[in-house]
């Protein structure tokens, strides 16, 4: 007999062995304990349950990554004023203005006569009268000797001749300067000098073209706005004539500076 034949008549064995055991009561002598029964069908479903008490709550998970950004809102309302800022620093000084004159101020009250200026004053007054009356008379003293007078003017000779840069230090010197003729009457007042005073010698000028030729001026430096050239003059002869002289005549030429001629300076 091979193995699972002999297997399967243990098993036949043994279920009729367990069978005769509850079919009958025997009483005569105890059998062995027999295996456990089957598992019964399922049950009805049960109540819910309660719930149990809550559990710890788990540690918190990292920051998430923060979200996109929202759209604008809108305006908030006005704010409350402010409280005062503090000074700024100073500005930087402006330009100078251009203001218009203020008007005349009201007459000062009179001030109390002041007795030293009062006698400064007549004293002063005093003086000029004095001297008023020396001029007149020095002026006199002048025209006495042979001098002219046009308007203010005072023309006198020295009587003696001299190259052109001599006779100007001589009047300058003098207080006066070297006679020029602004006009007929004064260019007739030197020619009276020269025939009473000069023995009709030639006498020289203030006026030259020293600096620019052709162009005769003053000693002050102005172009010359009278003239009484005699005919063909200036005629610069010789290349080498820059002064000019009053001939008897009355008339005007030019010559050489470096000559001599009568001096005859004028006083205003
Ligand atoms: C001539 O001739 P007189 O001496 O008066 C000349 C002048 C010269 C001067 C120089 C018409 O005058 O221009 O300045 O000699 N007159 C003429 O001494 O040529
Ligand atoms: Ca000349
Ligand atoms: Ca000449």
């Amino acid at each position: 007999m091979n193995p699972l034949t002999n297997c399967l008549c243990i098993l036949v064995v043994v279920a009729v062995v367990f069978s005769l055991s509850y079919s009958e009561t025997p009483a005569m002598c105890p059998g062995l304990n027999g295996r456990d029964g089957r598992d019964g069908a399922n049950g009805p479903k049960g109540d819910p349950g309660v719930h149990g008490e809550p559990g710890i709550p788990g540690e918190r998970g990292n920051t998430g990554p923060p979200g996109k950004v929202g759209p604008k809102g809108n305006p908030g309302e006005k704010g409350n004023t402010g409280d005062t800022g503090l000074a700024g620093n100073k500005g930087a000084k402006g330009e100078i203005g251009v203001g218009l004159p203020g008007g005349q101020g009201q007459k000062g009250e009179k001030g109390s006569p002041d007795v030293e200026s009062i006698k400064k004053t007549v004293d002063l007054e005093s003086r000029i009268v004095s001297l008023e009356k020396k001029v007149f008379w020095l002026k006199n003293v002048l025209l006495f000797h042979g001098g002219k007078q046009v308007g203010d003017k005072v023309f006198v000779t020295t009587g003696g001749e001299e190259n052109f840069d001599n006779a100007q230090k001589t009047c300058r010197e003098a207080g006066g300067r070297l006679t020029a003729p602004r006009n007929a009457a004064e260019n007739s007042a030197i020619e009276e000098i020269i025939r009473t005073k000069g023995n009709g010698k030639k006498a020289f000028l203030g006026i030259t073209d020293s600096e620019v030729e052709g162009t005769f001026k003053y000693s002050t430096g102005q172009t010359i706005t009278f003239q009484n050239w005699n005919p063909g003059e200036p005629n610069n002869n010789k290349n080498i004539e820059d002064c000019a002289e009053m001939i008897s005549n009355g008339k005007w030429n030019d010559m050489p500076c470096n000559e001599q001629r009568l001096v005859i300076c004028e006083f205003e």
